[in-house]
């Protein structure tokens, strides 16, 4: 395809939903026989359509489609695709200088970044943060630093979490297939205690958070001994887990049973962080202050970012050398960050995430009340999910239901994404740069979706 005619993306991008094919359409059938002669198996795509061009609310693919995004590339490009403040700050960057290796000459640009992050981070006193280049990358160090600040080897992790795929990272995470078959023998010290899920709480959602605390205070202190222990490593919502949302005041309690052992709390922001449920971090809706915070995706609108936060006797105590990596805080990475907090400041993108929420929460509880096989309906901000299962209060989870509703919406020119540990949950991200239009008219298509395939099925 002729490099001329490729759509420019950005907001400046119709803001419209266009079917113009079947779904992959021929273009894109041709590109993925291609990547299946190129690319390895292992690598598997939710929605098969090869991009053009994005912005605003839209994806458009090589055949002209233009999808709704309600995925923001999994919580990455929050403030829109190629939003203005971001690709501009990054253009530029690229025609100065693209790389030094920040540690062989340093650069302003990773220091704007840091701090940005200190302020904001909900973390009490001085702070400090070392810039990496994805999630994973993130939690390794966090991990890293956790040691060597407490001498302790253990860390502690939650049911359905999950932190990555690198070897450290995919031991943390809970989930076995697809992440983890065939990957063994996986990394020694990891625990990993039941979360206060309340949907799935055996005894209910009103006894979760009290006898999660307490599996999580057995753990520590019968079974791995509290001063074996490093660290609690924790999402504040999981993300492909399903986003569970922790019972409330669970986090609450985590941290002071944290505090009491002299274990420190890591808040795994990575998919819930960076404004998209309506706060800077999402653990601030729970009034929590973990010792670090991990942060990447919507860092810095998809360039490849990711970051540790936290107190700064912790973070120094690593000695000079002990942190670091080729390209970790690449200039044009952080020139993108820069851009994002001045998207976020500018059109007061907290603000809109909370309206999207309150739209999406709206939308979708009026749908449970009239679908049995909607489950439950839960999130904050822009990061809300449905958890489908076979009927109402069976709570049996509906994997197949759920991935014919998801194609359903792709077919339709809507695209979602499916989580959970049981593959029975649509996520739904858009970017905060939505027009109400889309998200409206996205919601319309979802709920059309879930009404024919649930009749189908019942
Ligand atoms: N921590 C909470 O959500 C990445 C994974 C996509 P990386 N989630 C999307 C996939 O299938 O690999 C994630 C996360 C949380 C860490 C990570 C890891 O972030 O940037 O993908 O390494």
């Amino acid at each position: 395809m002729p490099g001329a005619t490729r759509p420019v993306g950005g907001p400046q991008l119709a803001q419209i939903r266009r079917v113009v094919s079947e779904i992959p359409g021929p273009r894109s059938r041709e590109l993925l026989a291609r990547q299946r002669t190129l690319v390895p198996a292992g690598v598997g795509a939710t929605l098969p359509v090869f991009v053009e061009a994005a912005g605003g609310g839209v994806i458009v693919d090589a055949d002209g489609n233009s999808f709704i995004d309600f995925g923001s590339g999994i919580a990455v490009t929050t403030v829109g695709n190629s939003a203005p403040a971001v690709a501009g700050r990054a253009a530029a960057q690229l025609s100065r200088f693209t790389h030094t290796c920040f540690l062989v000459n340093p650069y302003e640009s990773y220091l704007d970044v840091c701090e940005k992050l200190n302020t904001l981070a909900p973390i009490r006193g001085d702070k400090r943060t070392i810039l990496v280049n994805s999630g994973a990358e993130a939690v390794e160090n966090a991990v890293k630093i956790a040691r060597a600040a407490t001498g302790r080897p253990g860390i502690v992790v939650f049911d359905h979490a999950f932190h990555g795929r690198t070897l450290l990272t995919m031991t943390l995470t809970a989930k076995n297939k697809p992440y983890k078959q065939g990957f063994g023998p996986f990394a020694p010290e990891v625990h990993r205690a039941p979360m206060a899920y309340p949907y799935r709480w055996p005894t209910g959602p009103e006894n979760c958070a009290e006898e999660a605390a307490q599996a999580l205070v057995d753990l520590l202190d019968r079974q791995v001994g509290a001063e074996n222990v490093a660290a609690v490593l924790m999402e504040p919502i999981q993300g492909e887990g399903g986003f569970v949302v922790p019972a409330p005041g669970f986090l609450k309690q985590v941290a002071a049973i944290c505090r009491d052992r002299g274990i420190l709390l890591i808040m795994d922001e990575v998919q819930a962080g960076m404004a998209r449920t309506g706060r800077m971090f999402a653990c601030e809706h729970e009034g929590v202050q973990p010792d670090l915070i991990t942060t990447a995706k919507g860092l810095a609108g998809g360039l490849p970012l990711g970051a540790v936060t936290g107190r700064a006797e912790l973070m120094d105590a690593v000695p000079a050398g002990g942190l670091g990596g080729t390209y970790s805080g690449n200039p044009v990475a952080c020139e993108a960050a820069l851009g994002v907090f001045e998207e976020i400041e500018e059109h007061d993108l907290l603000e809109r995430a909370r309206e999207i929420g309150d739209t999406m929460l709206e939308h979708l509880s009026a749908l449970a009340d009239t679908h049995e096989v909607i489950g439950d309906v839960r999130g904050r901000g822009a990061m809300v999910a449905v958890e489908l299962v076979e009927r109402h209060g069976d709570r049996v989870p509906a994997p197949d239901l759920t991935a014919r509703i998801a194609r359903r919406c792709h077919e339709n020119g809507l695209l979602v994404l499916t989580a959970g540990s049981y593959g029975n949950v649509l996520r739904f991200l858009p970017p905060l740069s939505i027009p109400d239009a889309l998200l409206e008219e996205g919601l319309a298509i979802l709920s059309e979706a879930v009404a024919q395939e649930a009749a189908a099925t019942g």
